[in-house]
């Protein structure tokens, strides 16, 4: 009886190193992105797009960059409102602060999606890739509304 257990055990506790090695290789994200979308616009006009980022580590985290497959340029915007007026600024960067969420949204900050690839129209879904300062990247895939959405 104890002879035949002996090797099922030791084939346990291999498989247990095993789980924890490739855990202690891939490292936790901290960086998840949900609730994404593009608001297609007709023409040569660009789209863009929305989405939300969550931070669950104990540090903040920087958006830094994107790209996508579909768009020659992706950019991060801020709409500024003064007045009656609003325009769109570039941003370098957006700050998730540990422990948060920060959502790019209509008259907010958002992403310009310019030189698209390939014909996108409403019903489509494109790949949208962000990279993040702590090294992260996340591809989200969003899919294209038309110009009447809002959400
Ligand atoms: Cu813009």
């Amino acid at each position: 009886m104890t002879l035949t257990l002996r090797p099922f055990v030791r084939l346990a506790a291999a498989a247990t190193s095993v789980c924890l090695t490739s855990l202690a290789f891939a490292a936790p994200a901290s960086v998840t992105v949900d609730g994404g979308w593009v608001r297609w616009l007709p023409g040569t006009l660009p789209a863009a797009g929305y989405l939300a980022i969550t931070n669950t580590s104990d540090q903040p985290v920087d958006l830094v960059g994107t790209s996508s497959p579909d768009y020659g340029m992706t950019m991060l915007h801020v709409t500024r409102t003064e007045g009656s007026t609003s325009k769109m600024e570039m941003v370098d960067k957006l700050t998730v602060p540990a422990h948060q969420k920060v959502a790019l949204e209509p008259g907010h900050y958002h992403l310009m999606l310019e030189q698209p690839t390939h014909k996108i129209a409403p019903g489509d879904t494109i790949r949208l890739e962000l990279k993040f300062s702590n090294g992260e990247t996340v591809v989200a895939p969003l899919p294209v509304k038309p110009p009447s959405a809002t959400q």
